[in-house]
């Protein structure tokens, strides 16, 4: 085809007739964007990822019982915060640099943190303020002086709702969900806790999920719904923060309702070319458990896992939504807000420089092979100027060039999600000084933001290969970053030759685990196997307050539900301390379950026998012990 210069370079100095059609026919055959590919995300959706972490708080009655799991039996009064202060945690958040707080306005005890009329068990009843309290008041005007978003976990799981278990329940709870929706202004995001067990009558409630869904875009047309299933967003299928290497923001949903039959493997890496837009979110908290309690004061999460968390959540094209709890004063305690802070440094400090400002970029191809798609469009600051090819072309590369040889360890890349989220690998090779090119990554999907942790790397050049796409790739960033004080290990390869097998995403990169901070109880206690009960012998009479139990490897194995624990001073006879009680949500969060007794006990021996367990064959155990006196 004719290019521009030379039709001006025609005839008499002006433009002929064919000239001008040549120019119109140019211009008129410059191909557009790209048509969009398989499922999308809506503009809230899109909104949403961008805000990238937000903070949970969880609080409530078990913020004053120590409990994981309210059994809903708990006075309203047990609710008695003294010094309610929600504009320190909107301060601690703006600061931490969260876009949004998500409130549990009611956990599975039941119990709303507003006076919801259609509820008997609220702040209107407990003394509290002389019934006169109201959270979400308090945190949505908040959220507002400070320009957070405001959003609610409300549990359809209702352990004190006499209606619970019937029909009449599910109108109940749409109620509630038009009172918290429809008081406190503009909610972003509503979250539904998929769990579902029995109510105060021993009945499961069968959901009605339609009603619930429809009742909240009634109330907040613009609400991103979190569930397993979404339909906003979904859950990264773990509670310790790491979605999955591949990680797409699509899925199958079917006819799956929360808490159904997705598995949390799928719910970690979402589907290739899925049906629906239903984007990871992680959920996880700072300390071991979701509500503040004195004891994990000292266990607040270091500054080391909370950055691997961040790289494994944000850095893998999902949502941090990073659980802070509210102490008993109702403030987000010192110990925490100062773990934020620090992390708030570090990241400030790891993504202020990028190492490709500067850089020349050249691609394979450009769409067109005009400016609009240009690979420069990578280096700049606009979301919505992008990098893209030819419908044809799905394997294209580009190479940033340095005038200078660059020091990095993070690559940071995005793809355009608002037209589908399109590549199914990537590999990165760096030209270093001696004219030599090395691959430093090879990985799979890209998404929203895609962070690849590599080992420090000296290059004059750094060339991005795309080698899969489900249609042309549309990338809009591209930045390199160098991180020397988080301390987080590089990913392991990913691929190893000649396999193609996809990775673990439970690989810890020298972070210290739950599980690895554990020991046994008392040094000198000995575990006495038996069929199924565990039995610690403790060498000689012990005064215990209370027991701690931790299942291994992230409950991998297995662990225990609820069981029978009984005490004995010689072996033979036994005293029963517990009857099939539970570990409140240790299969979601299988960590250390550290269990007061009723009154501080005399024993030799402790039994714990399994009555349920998440594996039916086995289970295992990383920690068993007493808490002595
Ligand atoms: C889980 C709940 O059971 C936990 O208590 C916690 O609220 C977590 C965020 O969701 O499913």
């Amino acid at each position: 085809m004719m290019n521009f210069s030379e039709i001006y370079k025609s005839k008499s100095g002006g433009l002929s007739a064919f000239a001008w059609a040549a120019l119109f026919a140019a211009v008129s055959c410059a191909p557009g964007a790209p048509e969009p590919y398989g499922a999308l995300p809506s503009e809230a959706q899109v909104e949403w990822q961008k805000m990238e972490t937000n903070m949970f708080v969880h609080f409530g009655p078990n913020t004053f019982t120590s409990a994981e799991w309210g059994d809903g039996t708990e006075s309203a009064d047990v609710f008695a915060p003294s010094d309610l202060d929600c504009r320190q945690w909107a301060a601690t958040a703006k600061a931490a640099g969260m876009k949004g707080i998500i409130i549990t306005a009611k956990h599975h005890d039941g119990f709303c943190l507003w006076p919801n009329p259609v509820c008997a068990h609220t702040v209107a009843q407990s003394s509290w303020m002389d019934g006169k309290g109201d959270v979400l008041r308090e945190l949505s005007l908040a959220c507002r002086e400070y320009g957070l978003k405001f959003g609610v976990y409300i549990s359809p799981w209702d352990r004190n709702d006499p209606h619970y278990g019937t029909d009449e329940y599910n109108d109940v709870f749409r109620q509630t969900l038009e009172s918290a929706l429809g008081n406190y202004g503009e909610v972003f995001e509503q979250w539904f806790d998929g769990a579902c067990g029995e109510g105060p009558n021993g009945k499961r409630q069968v959901y009605d999920w339609d009603l619930f869904n429809s009742t909240v875009f009634k109330m907040q047309p613009h609400a991103v719904i979190f569930s397993d299933v979404g339909p906003g967003c979904r859950w990264v299928g773990n509670e310790y923060g790491s979605a999955g290497r591949t990680c797409w923001g699509t899925m199958n949903i079917g006819d799956g309702t929360p808490g159904s039959h997705i598995s949390q493997e799928q719910l970690n890496s979402g589907e290739m070319d899925a049906t629906h837009w239903v984007a990871a979110e992680t959920d996880v908290s700072i300390r071991p458990g979701w509500f503040w309690r004195e004891s994990e004061n000292s266990r607040v999460k270091s500054l080391q896992h909370l950055m691997k968390i961040y790289y494994e959540s944000v850095g893998r094209n999902s949502l941090l939504l990073l659980n802070v709890p509210a102490d008993t004063r109702g403030h987000i305690h010192e110990i925490d807000s100062v773990r934020l802070m620090e992390m708030r440094a570090a990241l400030d400090e790891v993504f202020s420089v990028d190492l490709a400002d500067g850089a020349s970029v050249e691609a394979s191809h450009v769409r067109g092979r005009g400016r609009r798609f240009a690979a420069e469009n990578l280096l700049d600051a606009d979301y919505d100027s992008y990098w893209t090819v030819d419908d044809d072309v799905l394997t294209p590369s580009f190479t940033l060039s340095f005038d200078a040889p660059r020091v990095f360890n993070r690559i940071m890349l995005q793809e355009y999600i608002p037209l589908g989220q399109r590549v199914t690998g990537f590999s990165a090779e760096a030209l270093g000084t001696d004219g030599k090119w090395r691959e430093i990554a090879r990985e799979t999907t890209i998404g929203y933001k895609r962070i690849v942790l590599i080992p420090e790397t000296e290059a004059v050049a750094l060339r991005i290969s795309i080698t899969g796409a489900l249609a042309c790739p549309v990338l809009n960033r591209a930045a390199l970053y160098l991180d020397r004080v988080s301390g987080v290990a590089p990913d392991e390869p990913l691929f190893h030759a000649g396999s193609s097998c996809s990775g673990s995403s439970s690989d810890n990169g020298g972070v210290v685990t739950e599980d690895e901070v554990l020991e046994i109880g008392c040094p000198t206690a000995e575990i006495i196997a038996s069929s199924k009960a565990k039995v610690l012998d403790l060498g000689g009479i012990r005064t215990a307050s209370g027991f701690f139990y931790a299942p291994a490897d992230k409950g991998k194995d297995g662990c225990v539900i609820t069981y029978d624990l009984d005490i004995s001073t010689d072996g033979n006879t036994w005293t029963p301390v517990f009857r099939d009680k539970m570990f409140d949500n240790i299969v979601n969060n299988p960590i250390l379950q550290e269990v007061r007794f009723p009154s501080p006990v005399e024993l030799r021996y402790i039994r714990m026998t399994p009555l349920r367990t998440s594996n039916p064959d086995t289970y295992a155990v990383s920690a068993f012990g007493i808490q002595a006196e």
